[in-house]
């Protein structure tokens, strides 16, 4: 059911050639681009109704109107399921505590007397945020999109997702409904790579925006990767990743069906579990048969997402060849569930998302802990970090300098400027002192 990679006995390599060891499913945006830019084109051209053929021709539905009408939002929140209901309020209302945390505050420096920089930090204007239909119906992402751009003060959000042809072409309605709760009013449907066309240049119904984030299929990624430069984006997400670090304390039954949820997404979803216990790595194997037996999405994703080469089980000597381990992978999500989980995970310097011991599962993180869930995959743990406030705000350094702050450092300018023959860069600098820069202090 899910292949073993024994890295006990020798010396780990370093590097990208311990990386080049590990699992790892091929997300190949680059081919899928060729194929998103006729789409993207098309929407910049014929605006909404390249759209309305779109919705057809992917979604087999011919639209009226590609913006949701506000009484649809309205409806959905109202027939919405009391339960489902209520487990998204308390998802939105631990995601706003952690988010409203990360909210930067203006800093001024005075790098000299009269010498200031100030570094103010302001959302951007407008944001397209994309919530998938199809396989992934996912009103949690809706929240987790949201309610960091809502946190960081962008005042204008829109949110796309597919039409759908069985709710007369309006995007599923749970989708609809979490963003009634949430106070989202602008709504469209379209989807992939159609919905980032859309924001990106704008069509007659739908304002250009700055930024587009949300998760999505490779299509979706491929037009953020199209449109970069244009807009922001978040991260072209990829196909979900869970890894384990554990020891021989951990419960092989929970385990297997961690990794078993996050397989659920995706027959391209990675489950990687490394541990330095052989009998761990058996008694997980054995729970993983019948649990996935009694899983629902078990031949369409969850059989293939364990038995593709993405998902191994990873022995390992020790736990310190455990860490390098999961380091060099830099899973979107990790969990650490050893006898010290706090004190190991606090050494991990690679992952979207550190889940602490037995009572952390994923799933928590995805739903209900208040942390994001929207974080990188495919090794870009590495570099970049999930979603949050910070994503939705840029920092403008404002500089202000008095002449006599300005007369301080005009000799090092003028210095500077000559070595790098931009000699108009020190006359800019001169001019305001008569062509005379003052002497050095
Ligand atoms: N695990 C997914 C997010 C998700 N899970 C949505 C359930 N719904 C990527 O972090
Ligand atoms: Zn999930």
């Amino acid at each position: 059911m899910i292949s073993r990679i024994d890295l006990r006995g020798d010396a780990l390599p370093e590097g990208p050639a311990l990386r080049d060891l590990l699992p790892r499913a091929d997300f190949d945006v680059a081919a899928a681009l060729e194929k998103v830019r006729p789409i993207c084109e098309a929407v910049h051209h014929r605006g909404d109704a390249a759209l309305i053929d779109f919705a057809e021709k992917f979604d087999g539905v011919r639209l009226t109107s590609v913006r949701v009408p506000a009484q649809a939002l309205t409806d959905a929140l109202d027939a919405l399921d009391p339960a489902v209901r209520a487990a998204l309020e308390e998802s939105i209302r631990r995601a706003r505590l952690v988010h409203r945390a990360q909210r930067r505050t203006t800093h001024t420096t005075q790098v000299v007397p009269g010498g200031t920089v100030t570094e103010k930090w302001v959302p951007v204007d407008r944001v397209g945020l994309y919530a998938p239909g199809g396989r992934s119906v996912y009103p949690s992402s809706v929240v987790m999109n949201v309610v960091p751009a809502q946190e960081a003060g962008v005042g204008s959000i829109a949110l796309a997702s597919p039409a759908q042809a069985e709710f007369d072409g309006l995007p599923h309605p749970t989708i609809l409904a979490a963003c009634a709760l949430l106070g989202v009013e602008e709504v469209y449907a379209a989807g992939g790579a159609t919905a980032v066309a859309m924001f990106a240049y704008g069509t007659e119904s739908c304002p250009p925006a700055n930024m587009v984030t949300g998760p999505g299929n490779i299509w979706v990624a491929a037009a953020k990767r199209y449109f970069t430069g244009r807009i922001g984006i978040d991260a072209e997400a990829g196909p979900t990743e869970i890894a384990i670090l554990a020891d021989d304390t951990a419960d092989p039954a929970h385990l297997a069906s961690d990794l078993i949820s996050q397989a659920e997404h995706d027959p391209l979803a990675a489950a990687v579990l490394v541990t330095d216990s052989p009998a761990l790595a058996d008694a997980v194997e054995k729970e993983l048969a019948p649990q996935v037996a009694a899983s629902k999405h078990v031949e369409d994703r969850i059989v293939p997402a364990l038995e593709g080469r993405q998902s191994a089980i990873v022995l390992v000597d020790g736990m310190e060849e455990g860490l390098r381990v999961v380091d060099a992978y830099g899973a979107e999500h990790l969990e650490v569930q050893t006898a010290d989980a706090a004190a190991l995970a606090d050494r991990v310097r690679n992952a979207g998302a550190i889940f602490v011991g037995p009572w952390a599962p994923v799933s928590l993180g995805d739903y209900a802990a208040g942390s994001n869930h929207v974080l990188p995959t495919g090794g870009c743990a590495c570099h970049s970090s999930g979603l949050s406030v910070q994503s939705f705000l840029r920092g403008i350094h404002v500089v202000d300098y008095t002449r006599e702050a300005l007369a301080e450092v005009a000799h090092h300018v003028v210095t500077l400027a000559e070595a790098e023959d931009l000699p108009a860069h020190g006359a800019a600098i001169k001019a305001r002192f008569d062509w005379k820069v003052p002497e050095s202090k």
